[in-house]
């Protein structure tokens, strides 16, 4: 071992770098540089000695100005389309659309959303689609940056959101600048997500892209909605405008595909005729119009409501919503119509944990009428259409504008006795809705004091705290409590979730579906988990930086809760000590302090609380920032469960 050398100088003294040792140094490499870079600038200069160039305004880059760029004419065609935001993490392969939009475009409609990954971006705009009811723009950096936008892209496609993508790209080799320009352009940047987009195109020329793009917003919005993605070319957004007849389509929507009159009579028989008929709605409605023509199906039948969560579908507070009770109401039905149900297979079955046996919980006679856009959009590789199950009247058409005349059909084959008979019904029905509604109290108040705070504890603080406003719970579907006690009458109340359950999406989903609410005096709040704001936390600063007011309510239970679950059972199956399930699924030692990481990036942020008293008085404290116009984030240390 060889003897260490006694500094005679201090330690913090030892650590600073001496500023003449540094200039030596430096000078020293500067003039190996020196050489070096003699050596290169010969070889440069070899290279530049081209013939002179022509005159004119393509050729003279580097010495004048390109009044009138590529880009300029593309924020014409993004502006035409009426989107109101376009978010990015900036990248130079859409550094002349960006600049256009900022300057040419004055940074409205669209303006420009800072965000600090793809992913957020991406999910910004997938909970604003569903929120708004019209998609928001993202811009992405070729190859890197779609390969981190890519799971957000996925979560959307299965959640049949609709998001209006572009990705900056260098098609010409021949022109791309040495080094990163090379390893972030690509042949194809589509092909990181054609398995789930619902189109894509690299425009070749300004008007193909003017056309591509509309064409592009017409598909995205034709129910099944999805993303679509255009390439931008860099130098057709950095060349000076060609063309001298541009021009942009006229974006006309097309109406969304109704089913077919014949199958809808045939499908009011089978339900008028049913003794215990069942509605399960999954991504059936997109609007306040669709839960109330829901809501008109279900009292014309009085039919029960099962709502899978996934949107706002059917009102809590209505007799009919007896979601909870859905295993009896599958196992009682004769007749069931399914709305847009991701996983008919699912609502019919049960698969045990872990040995994967099948339990049929409908009666092997049921009826299964199911209306559905599904054979529409149907990928190989991505699997989300789940296991095949045969309907015995299967209904393509959009599920939402297939309501109002299935009640229509309903209503014309009703004969005044069997209407009678329904009508009889209602009692039951209510009677149905307010036990399972106490049932879920009693449910929600067990663990009232536990500390660290139950989870329903924390939904009946939130509750308390918002039930006089004009209220929606951005994400919806990671805790079952709001679902089950909330009384939710608008389509707005709840907005689901990520679709594919691809974390990560919570954070920045609910702060696109905050900006969408944001200028129509709605609240929004949600529940946010640890392990989901851990991936890009950033978005908090976006929130800020943008004034998108938010409620960022934290069940803290300090791990990613559903994988200690995974290992829990695994070590019961293999005979092995469950304490150890923590190792890799939890996220302490140290704690992360989400209030203070709120503080940094500028957000009103408190907490940890772990006493359930005093969540009330900080979801108060909280609230008045948000209602300021700013975010808020209270941390709250919850049960594992
Ligand atoms: C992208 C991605 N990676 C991993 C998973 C696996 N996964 C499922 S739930 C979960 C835990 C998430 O933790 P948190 O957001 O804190 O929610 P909690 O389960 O604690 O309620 C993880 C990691 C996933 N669904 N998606
Ligand atoms: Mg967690």
């Amino acid at each position: 071992m060889s003897k260490e050398r006694k500094s005679t100088r201090a330690p913090d003294e030892e650590s600073r770098l001496n500023r003449r040792t540094f200039l030596k140094g430096a000078a020293a490499a500067g003039a190996a540089a020196g050489v070096a870079m003699a050596a290169a600038t010969k070889v440069a200069q070899a290279a530049d000695a081209k013939p002179a160039q022509p005159e004119g305004e393509a050729n003279m880059r580097g010495n004048a100005f390109i009044s009138r760029p590529g880009s300029d004419f593309m924020v014409d065609v993004i502006k035409s389309l009426g989107i109101d935001y376009i978010a990015a993490n900036p990248a130079s392969s859409f550094r002349s659309l960006h600049e256009s939009i900022v300057n040419y475009g004055g940074n409205r409609k669209p303006e420009v959303l800072t965000c600090m990954h793809a992913e957020s971006s991406v999910a910004m705009a997938h909970g604003y689609a569903k929120a708004a009811g019209k998609p928001m723009a993202v811009l992405c950096h070729s190859s890197v940056g779609l390969q981190h936008a890519s799971m957000a892209v996925y979560n959307a496609w299965v959640d049949r959101a609709p998001i209006l993508m572009f990705a900056g790209n260098g098609v010409d080799a021949a022109k791309r600048r040495p080094g990163v320009e090379w390893t972030h352009c690509v042949q194809d940047p589509a092909a990181l997500v054609r398995d789930f987009v619902k189109w894509d195109d690299q425009p070749g020329s300004l008007q193909h892209f003017a056309e591509s793009t509309v064409r592009a917003y017409k598909m995205m919005m034709s129910p099944p909605q999805d993303p679509v993605l255009i390439t931008c070319d860099i130098e057709m957004q950095e060349d000076p405008i060609h063309e001298e007849k541009l021009s942009i389509p006229k974006l006309s929507l097309s109406a969304p595909p109704q089913a077919d009159e014949r199958a809808l009579r045939e499908a009011a028989k089978m339900l008028v005729g049913a003794s215990n008929p069942v509605i399960i709605a999954d991504r059936c409605v997109r609007s306040q119009e669709g839960v109330d023509a829901l809501v008109k199906l279900a009292e014309t039948l009085q039919c029960p409501v099962v709502c899978n969560g996934s949107r706002m579908n059917f009102p809590g507070s209505h007799y009919l919503n007896l979601s909870e009770n859905r295993a009896g109401l599958v196992r009682e039905a004769d007749v069931i119509l399914m709305l847009e149900v991701q996983d008919p297979w699912g609502a019919l079955h049960g698969m045990g944990e872990p040995w994967k046996d099948v339990r049929r919980v409908a009666k092997p006679g049921v009826k299964l009428i199911h209306i559905t856009l599904a054979d529409f959009l149907m990928k190989s590789n991505y699997q989300d259409f789940q296991r095949f199950q045969p309907a015995d009247l299967a209904i393509s058409g959009d599920a939402q504008t297939s309501i109002a005349p299935l009640t229509e059909a309903v209503r014309r084959s009703l004969s005044a006795t069997r209407a009678a008979e329904l009508e009889g019904k209602a009692d039951g029905l209510k009677k149905r809705h307010r036990d399972m509604h106490e049932r879920m109290k009693a449910a929600a108040a067990l663990g009232w004091e536990a500390s660290p705070v139950s989870t329903s504890r924390l939904c009946a603080e939130l509750w308390n705290a918002i039930r006089n406003e004009n209220y929606c719970l951005a994400v919806s579907d990671r805790i079952a409590w709001p679902k089950r006690l909330w009384p939710t009458t608008k389509y707005y109340n709840m907005m689901g979730g990520s679709g594919a359950a691809g974390t990560g999406y919570s954070a920045p989903g609910a702060v696109g579906v905050a900006l969408a609410n944001r200028d129509k005096g709605i609240l929004t709040v949600t529940l946010q988990p640890d392990g989901d704001m851990c991936y890009a936390p950033g978005v908090l600063w976006t929130a800020a930086h943008h004034k998108i007011p938010i409620l960022f309510l934290m069940y803290n239970n300090r791990g990613y809760a559903q994988e200690v679950m995974h290992l829990q059972r695994m070590a019961g199956l293999h005979r092995r000590d469950p304490k150890n399930a923590k190792v890799g699924t939890m996220i302490y030692d140290p704690e992360v302090d989400f209030g203070k990481l709120a503080q940094a990036f500028g957000v009103h942020g408190e907490g940890p609380i772990s006493d359930p008293d005093k969540v009330g008085p900080a979801l108060q404290r909280a609230l008045k920032v948000v209602k300021s116009g700013a975010p808020a984030l209270v941390d709250v240390v919850c049960q594992l469960r």
